[in-house]
């Protein structure tokens, strides 16, 4: 079983994760994970924050020579930030200083129940560790899954759907052929006509001091039939990807396959039939309607995501709040924030799906090294050829 937790404030020192359970013998490039963590920080409509990063990051433990050894990897970005924030963030209690307090809770953002659940006056507390600042060691630990789901074949792709209601207009033929036009795009999306609407829509709320959400699609390919299992509630594979999926901050819902669009079809229009190609000694479908899953278990079909990211609750143009020290109704706290970051979500979802999946051939695999798992993984898809 793999297992991964972050700790770490938006403005402290660092973001930290440890992550357990990955087989020795991983091949462990540095360069790909700072890659995957500049694509987390790019996209139109991203604030400041953005400028005084730059990512990269320093592995602690768990590799030795270019490999991982078993053992815990510990990851660790560090906040350039900090540097602009150290007294406001001290541990020390001599550095408290009551009248830095913000107390303007922002609807819609981890404010106000925080601050009700862990007993806080001081809002800094809750947003600090709430801030998508975070989504940066999922982003790490992600990338060395995708580096073991690579030794398997497996390859995680996303593109914005749509951003503040302009909706792009793309098919998923094609994906590989085109996803540079995507990572190039300022936006994630392919569709020229859509981007320049999605960065003038952002302008304007930018203008507005507004915010917009949007949707954005992830798609797994190359993955092999039976990871996951219909026989218990918690060996489902698609509730495992759609919980991690809505772990991401700001995620209001998650579809597989034709999700919500299933409810219009019948029965007869809305499930996949399945073929058989001799020459490859494999089942597959035509169409994917069920994004690759099937009773919790994945089909060997791709596996398609698709999730809604509201719009960022952080607005320079603030709601009606309640000051939590007078009770008096307020404008909600101004913070520095992004105008617009479905793209970069796009890119942590990716993150998300990869732990997942790496934790699915883990379980299903075994092994304590890479070796090991690839022999099992091995014999098994020639069982499934056998069939
Ligand atoms: C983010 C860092 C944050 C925000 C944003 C995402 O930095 P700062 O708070 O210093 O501006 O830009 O966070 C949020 C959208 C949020 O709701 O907290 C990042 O690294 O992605």
């Amino acid at each position: 079983m793999l297992r991964f937790l972050t700790a770490g404030e938006s403005h402290g020192k660092c973001l930290m994760s440890i992550l357990e359970g990955l087989p020795s013998g991983l091949g462990i490039k540095k360069e790909f994970i700072n890659n995957e963590l500049a694509r987390r920080q790019r996209g139109y409509g991203r604030g400041g924050r953005m400028k005084i990063e730059n990512d990269s990051v320093s592995i602690l433990s768990g590799v030795r020579w270019g490999k991982t050894t078993g053992s815990p990897m510990s990851l660790e970005i560090k906040n350039r930030d900090w540097i602009n924030n150290h007294a406001l963030m001290s541990i020390e209690s001599a550095d408290q200083n009551k009248s830095l307090y913000i107390t303007k809770p922002r609807p819609g953002h981890a404010d106000l129940p925080g601050m009700l659940k862990y007993d806080m006056e001081d809002l800094r507390n809750i947003k600090e560790r709430a801030s998508a600042r975070e989504t940066a060691s999922r982003v790490a630990v992600g990338s060395v899954c995708k580096l073991f789901l690579m030794e398997f074949g497996i390859k995680i792709f996303s593109y914005v759907k749509e951003i503040g209601g302009i909706k792009a207009s793309i098919t998923d033929s094609d994906l590989e052929k085109n996803y540079s036009k995507i990572e190039n795009s300022p936006v994630r999306c392919l569709d020229q006509v859509a981007q320049k609407k999605m960065i003038d829509e952002i302008d304007k709320a930018v203008k507005n001091g507004n915010t917009l959400g949007g949707t954005f699609k992830v798609i797994v390919k190359n993955v092999i039939p039976g990871l996951g299992s219909h026989i218990q509630w918690d060996k489902r594979l698609d509730s495992f990807l759609s919980a991690a999926v809505m772990s991401v901050p700001a995620i209001k819902g998650v579809e597989i396959g034709a999700g919500f669009a299933l409810s219009g079809m019948t029965g007869s229009k809305a499930q996949d039939e399945i073929f058989y190609n001799p020459k490859e000694q494999r089942f597959y479908r035509k169409t994917n309607f069920a994004g690759g899953l099937e009773g919790g278990i994945t089909n060997g079909e791709d596996i398609v995501i698709s999730a809604v990211m509201k719009p960022i609750p952080t607005l320079m143009n603030p709601l009606s709040s309640i000051d939590v020290k007078t009770k008096k109704t307020v404008k909600a706290e101004i913070i520095r924030s992004d105008a617009c970051a479905v793209p970069a979500c796009s890119v942590v979802a990716e993150a998300m799906v990869a732990y997942v999946l790496a934790n699915a051939i883990m379980e299903k695999f075994g092994g304590d090294s890479i070796r090991e798992v690839t022999v099992n993984y091995k014999n098994y898809i020639k069982q499934t050829k056998n069939f």
